[in-house]
């Protein structure tokens, strides 16, 4: 499990896009154990930069990063760095893809939106630079691993995953519920599917869905 440092760069800030961002971050299933709006000092701009010092673009970058608030992010996940990085984009907005946040949000070079570490290495270093050790917090969120894959199970209602999920996935699913690292969610014979997006390993549950965003369901239909 990797923890990376991700910055919500000040034009994040500006056009308001910080939930728009941060839904990304949280539909791929990477948990943020800590996060606060900040404003960089060149200090602090200078350090996390320093790589690029001697480049052309380096007094703008910071003169940027300095200029107005930014979003500090520590986001943890299997291979959160990597995973970050894809989900950022080129560098630049008017080479990165669509579907990336900088290919959705933007075309310029400087105000790209993101900032995600390049490496384990950087990620150590970066998240170190901007959060003390008790701004980091470890919590326990309603997931499980199974077969190299993490799962997000907090709006799916547990009887319905052990009967649906693909066949190779329910012991770990019943061990979880025992050892009760899932909670069964819904009330009232409500039941929520909204966190199944951006899991395509659950289609299965997906395809059960009736239509509308929620079904009702009798006390005696629930196992
Ligand atoms: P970041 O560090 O911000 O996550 O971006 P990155 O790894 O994708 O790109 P990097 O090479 O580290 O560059 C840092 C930031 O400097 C600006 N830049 N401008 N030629 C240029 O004008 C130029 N090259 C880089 C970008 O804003 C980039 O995010
Ligand atoms: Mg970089």
């Amino acid at each position: 499990m990797e923890t990376t440092l991700v910055l919500l760069k000040p034009d994040s800030v500006q056009r308001r896009l910080i939930g728009a961002i941060l839904q990304r971050f949280e539909n791929k299933g990477l948990k943020i154990r800590g996060m606060k709006l900040m404003q960089i000092s060149n200090e602090l701009a200078a350090k996390h930069y320093a790589e690029h010092k001697e480049r052309p673009f380096y007094q703008g970058l910071v003169d940027f990063m300095t200029s107005r608030p930014v979003v500090a992010l520590a986001i943890t996940g299997p291979k959160a760095v990597s995973v970050v990085r894809k989900l950022m984009g080129a560098t630049f907005g008017f080479n990165a893809e669509p579907g990336t946040i900088r290919g959705d949000f933007g075309v310029s070079n400087q105000f790209n939106l993101v900032h995600g570490s390049d490496s384990p290495e950087s990620a150590e270093r970066e998240v170190a630079l901007f959060f003390n050790s008790d701004e980091l917090l470890t919590y326990p969120r309603p997931e499980v691993k199974t077969g190299g894959r993490f799962f997000l199970f907090d709006c799916i209602p547990a009887w319905l995953l052990t009967r649906c999920a693909p066949e190779d996935c329910r012991a770990s699913l019943r061990s979880g519920l025992a050892r009760q690292r899932l909670r069964p969610v819904g009330h009232s014979g409500h039941l929520r599917f909204a966190s199944l997006r951006g899991h395509p390993e659950l289609e299965c549950l997906r395809q059960q869905r009736p239509r509308g965003s929620s079904v009702h369901r009798s006390r005696g239909q629930r196992k």
